[in-house]
C-alpha cells in the first residue's frame, strides 16, 4: 500500500532528526529545481536516449572531498565522454555509520587524500552535495548499496539529485548478511514514497533497481523476477520513472535476450497492476564478477560488455575500468573504460549481427521462467507485493545463488552450458514446469555429467574471464599505474 501523507510526515520527522544535516532538508528544494528549469533532468536524458534507440554511458566514481569529486566527474565527462555521471557513496554511509564517515572525511580533508571509498553525501549535507552537481553538465545519479537509505535519499533529493539507485531486495541481499527483507523493503518503500513526494511536486525522480545483484552467475530469470517486484514496489509508492537492470553473464545471445525479457516483463506487470503510466528504461552492467588483471583482457571484457549492451539496446551501460581487479580506479583509468565502451556503442548502434529468432527464443524461455517465479510469489503474497517477496524468499520460490544473506535459501546452483550461457545445475525450489526443466537438462548435461566435480566446474564458470594460470606469470602486465592505487578505508 502507498504510505499516506500523515504517516509519511511522521516518518520523515524521525529520519531527518537522526543526523544534524537532516535539518538542512526543506521545501526550498522545489524552488531550487524550478530555478534550474529542471523537472528531473535524469529521467529526461533516459527518455530521449530510449526514444533514439541510443545506449548511454555511465561510469562509477566517488571520492570523499567535494573538490576532488568535482575534478573526477569533470574528467569523466570531458575526457571519458560519459553521458551520465555517478556519485558513488562510501561504505560507512551505506551502513548508516555517519560518525565513522565523519572521522575519515575529516582525516581526508586534513591529509588531502581519499580515506573513504566514496562520497559521504549525508556528512557533506545539502550544500556540499549540491556543489558537485552544479560543477558538471551531465545529470548525476546517487549510487551506493544501502539496505536503509532513507536519510541518504532525503539529503540527495534536497540537494537536487534526480536519480537514485537501489531497492529493498537488490540493495539488501547482495550486501548484507542479516538484515531482514521485511525491514529493507519497508525502508525502501520510504525512499520510493519520498521520490513520489518530489514527483507530485513537479520533480520526477528516476529510481533504479540494482539488477546485477551478487554479480556471480545470476540466472537471468531470477534477476528479471526480482526486478519486476522492485519495479512494482516503487510504482505502488507513486514512482513514475523506473530503470531496471541486468548484469552481463558473458553469452551475447542470452544477455541480449535477458534485457529484452526484463523490459517486456516489467512493462507487462506494471500494466497489469494499473501502473501503465510508468516510464521504464534499462541498465546493463558490464561484468560484475572476478575481473582479469592484465590490461588487454580487462579491455576486451569491457568492450564485450559495451557491445552486448548496445546490441541489447539497453538505455544505459555501467562501465568497468582496467583497474577493476585492483580496487577503486584512478580517474584516468575510469575514463579509459569509458572510451573503450564509447567506440563499441557508437559502432554497434546501427548494426544487428545477431540471429533474431535465436534471441527471441532465448527471451521466451527467460520470460517463461521469470513469469513462473513472479506468479508463484504473487500467489504466496495474497495480493500484497511486500508479503509476496518475503514469503517467496522464505519458500525458496525466489532465490539467489552465492548470496551472503541468510534471508535467501541458497538452494539454486548455476552452471554454464557449452556456449557460456548460465543455466541451472540445481534449481532448488524455483517453481519451474517440466518443459523448462527438460530444456535445462538437455543444455547442461554434457558439462554437468561428463565433467569433473561440479564444484570445480562452477569455480571455472565464476572465473570465466580470468587469465589461464600461466598467463599471469612474469611478463604478463597489469595496468601500468595500478600499483600506485590507494586503498581507502572500508571494504568495497
Ligand atoms: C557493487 C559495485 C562494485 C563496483 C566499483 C567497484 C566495483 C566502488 C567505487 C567504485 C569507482 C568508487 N566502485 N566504489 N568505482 N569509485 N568510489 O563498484 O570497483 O566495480
Amino acid at each position: 500500500m502507498r504510505i499516506d501523507e500523515d504517516t509519511f510526515r511522521d516518518m520523515r520527522r524521525e529520519v531527518l532528526s537522526s543526523w544534524p544535516t537532516g535539518r538542512e532538508v526543506s521545501e526550498e528544494a522545489f524552488g531550487y529545481y524550478r530555478r534550474e528549469g529542471d523537472d528531473g533532468i535524469f529521467h529526461r536524458r533516459l527518455r530521449e536516449a530510449k526514444a533514439a534507440g541510443k545506449t548511454l554511458l555511465q561510469p562509477r566514481g566517488g571520492v570523499p572531498l567535494v573538490e576532488k569529486q568535482i575534478e573526477l566527474l569533470r574528467h569523466l565527462e570531458t575526457v571519458g565522454t560519459a553521458d551520465l555521471l555517478p556519485l558513488t557513496v562510501d561504505s560507512y554511509t551505506r551502513q548508516n555509520r555517519y560518525e565513522d564517515a565523519q572521522r575519515y572525511l575529516e582525516q581526508s580533508q586534513k591529509a588531502g587524500t581519499s580515506l573513504l571509498n566514496g562520497f559521504p553525501v549525508v556528512n557533506h549535507g545539502v550544500a556540499g552535495s549540491r556543489a558537485v552537481l552544479e560543477a558538471v553538465s551531465a545529470p548525476v545519479q546517487i549510487r551506493h548499496g544501502s539496505p536503509d537509505a532513507r536519510l541518504l535519499a532525503e539529503i540527495s533529493f534536497a540537494a537536487g539529485y534526480t536519480s537514485f539507485e537501489g531497492g529493498g531486495i537488490t540493495y539488501n541481499l547482495p550486501y548484507s548478511a542479516r538484515v531482514p527483507l521485511e525491514r529493507s523493503i519497508r525502508d525502501w518503500q520510504y525512499v520510493d514514497r519520498l521520490s513520489s513526494y518530489y514527483t507530485d511536486r513537479g520533480v520526477t525522480i528516476n529510481r533504479e533497481s540494482y539488477g546485477a545483484l551478487t554479480g556471480i552467475l545470476v540466472p537471468p530469470s531470477i534477476a528479471v523476477a526480482i526486478s519486476v517486484f522492485e519495479a512494482l514496489l516503487a510504482a505502488e509508492q507513486g514512482v513514475k520513472s523506473i530503470t531496471v537492470g541486468y548484469g552481463q553473464n558473458g553469452n551475447i545471445v542470452q544477455d541480449v535476450a535477458a534485457v529484452r525479457a526484463l523490459e517486456d516483463l516489467t512493462c507487462r506487470y506494471l500494466h497489469r497492476f494499473g501502473f501503465g503510466d510508468v516510464e521504464v528504461t534499462t541498465c546493463f552492467h558490464q561484468w560484475m564478477g572476478p575481473f582479469p588483471m592484465t590490461e588487454g583482457r580487462a579491455f576486451a571484457l569491457i568492450a564485450l560488455g559495451a557491445l552486448t549492451a548496445a546490441l541489447a539496446r539497453a538505455t544505459k551501460v555501467i562501465t568497468k575500468t582496467p583497474h577493476e581487479a585492483y580496487g577503486v580506479p584512478t580517474k584516468e583509468a575510469n575514463a579509459q573504460g569509458l572510451l573503450c565502451s564509447r567506440l563499441m556503442v557508437d559502432t554497434v548502434a546501427n548494426q544487428y549481427p545477431l540471429d533474431r529468432e535465436q534471441v527471441a527464443e532465448e527471451a521466451r524461455w527467460i520470460d517463461r521462467e521469470a513469469t513462473a517465479i513472479v506468479e508463484k510469489a504473487l500467489e504466496l503474497g495474497e495480493g500484497q507485493l511486500d508479503a509476496s517477496v518475503v514469503r517467496a524468499f522464505e519458500a525458496g520460490v525466489m532465490d539467489l545463488p552465492f548470496c551472503p544473506s541468510i534471508y535467501a535459501r541458497n538452494k539454486v546452483m548455476p552452471i554454464r552450458d557449452e556456449s557460456g550461457a548460465v543455466r541451472f545445475l540445481e534449481h532448488g525450489n524455483l517453481p519451474f514446469d517440466r518443459e523448462i526443466l527438460e530444456r535445462n537438462r538437455e543444455l547442461v548435461h554434457s558439462r554437468a555429467e561428463a565433467g569433473p566435480d561440479p564444484l570445480e566446474l562452477i569455480e571455472q564458470d565464476i572465473n570465466f574471464f580470468l587469465e589461464p594460470q600461466d598467463a599471469i606469470a612474469p611478463g604478463a602486465e597489469g595496468p601500468s599505474d595500478a600499483r600506485a592505487l590507494a586503498h581507502p578505508a572500508g571494504a568495497r
